[in-house]
């Protein structure tokens, strides 16, 4: 069989495979290690501030809330038609964590060039043992397996982002340890998330309404100013720093005079925030369209009636 034969037959399966995640049915356990093994060869070749151009739809938390998904996608446009970029948090909390995360990851297999999938807090070994993702796997897949494939391939997520080297997206906030997009794309991301220090504070900080840096009530990462964040994108030649991370009832939350914003792309967070969703577009004009959409009709989900986790408030 030829080269050009074998790629037509691994492109149907995985036409296949994304067909069968959008109507939220999970893979087997070997299709998501085969799938996995492929993410990894183009993960690890993108850098920790990965160049992406405009047009570009920017997503934020999306929490294993699949149907929520789905309806972005309605909303937004099917991928490779509309060009992606999420910021992280695809796993936790939602009830469907396995087929969000491996759909986004099917994506970035079949359309590389039209999607990119930052890592969030969330992308953690440690995270999802207490948020769910792990259990999830336990229950649908009868082990641990498919929870160590995909945590193995968390390591290999970019960290941040550059869109037309003017908006630096990212899941959490700036770092004291950071002046410079050089100093991020200097250090080793591939490991698991570590407690302090840089690559942490990118995935955990928050701006805040105080100047300077804060200790961050999350125990992990800062609360940075709008003295910081002027700094920053001065130093960087930036327009804007688009991140996820933090719930905002409109989908997406003005910082700093303009120059920060907070995009959340999970509507009715956790089945019960009664919050809207949004994503942002970028156009090839660089124009900037905010999208905001309601949670998608209930299909079976179970009633949360627990209170928000302070964790995320
Ligand atoms: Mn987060």
């Amino acid at each position: 069989m030829g080269a050009n034969s074998m790629l037509t037959e691994s492109t149907h399966d995985l036409d296949e495979q994304i067909s069968q995640l959008m109507q939220c049915k999970p893979l087997s356990e070997q299709q998501v290690k085969e799938l996995c093994e492929k993410a990894k060869e183009i993960l690890m070749d993108e850098s920790n501030v990965q160049p992406v151009k405009s047009p570009v739809t920017i997503c934020g938390d999306i929490h294993g809330q699949f149907h929520d998904l789905a309806e972005l996608f309605r909303i937004g446009g099917k991928c490779p038609d509309t060009n992606y970029l999420f910021m992280g948090d695809y796993v936790d909390r939602g009830y469907y964590s396995v087929e969000t995360v491996t759909l986004l990851v099917a994506l970035k297999v079949r359309y590389p060039q039209r999607i990119t999938i930052l890592r969030g807090n969330h992308e953690s070994r440690q995270i999802t043992q207490v948020y769910g993702f792990y259990d999830e796997c336990l229950r649908k897949y009868g082990s641990a397996n498919v929870w160590k494939i995909f945590t193995d391939l968390f390591d290999f997520f970019p960290l941040t982002a550059l869109v037309e080297s003017e908006i630096f997206c990212l899941h959490g906030g700036l770092s004291p340890s950071i002046e410079t997009l050089d100093n991020i794309r200097n250090f080793d991301r591939v490991q698991e998330v570590p407690h302090e220090g840089p690559m942490c504070d990118l995935l955990w900080s928050d701006p805040d309404d105080r100047c300077g840096w804060g200790i961050s009530p999350r125990g992990a990462g800062y609360t940075f100013g709008q003295d910081i964040s002027e700094q920053f994108n001065h130093t960087n030649s930036l327009k804007l720093i688009a991140r996820a991370h933090q719930l905002v009832m409109d989908g997406f939350n003005w910082a700093h005079e303009q120059k920060v914003v907070t995009i959340f792309s999970a509507p009715n967070y956790c089945y019960r925030c009664g919050n809207m969703a949004s994503i942002l577009e970028v156009d090839d004009c660089k124009g900037h369209t905010f999208i905001q959409f309601d949670p998608a009709p209930r299909r079976g989900e179970p009633d949360v009636t627990r209170r928000t986790p302070d964790y995320f408030l």
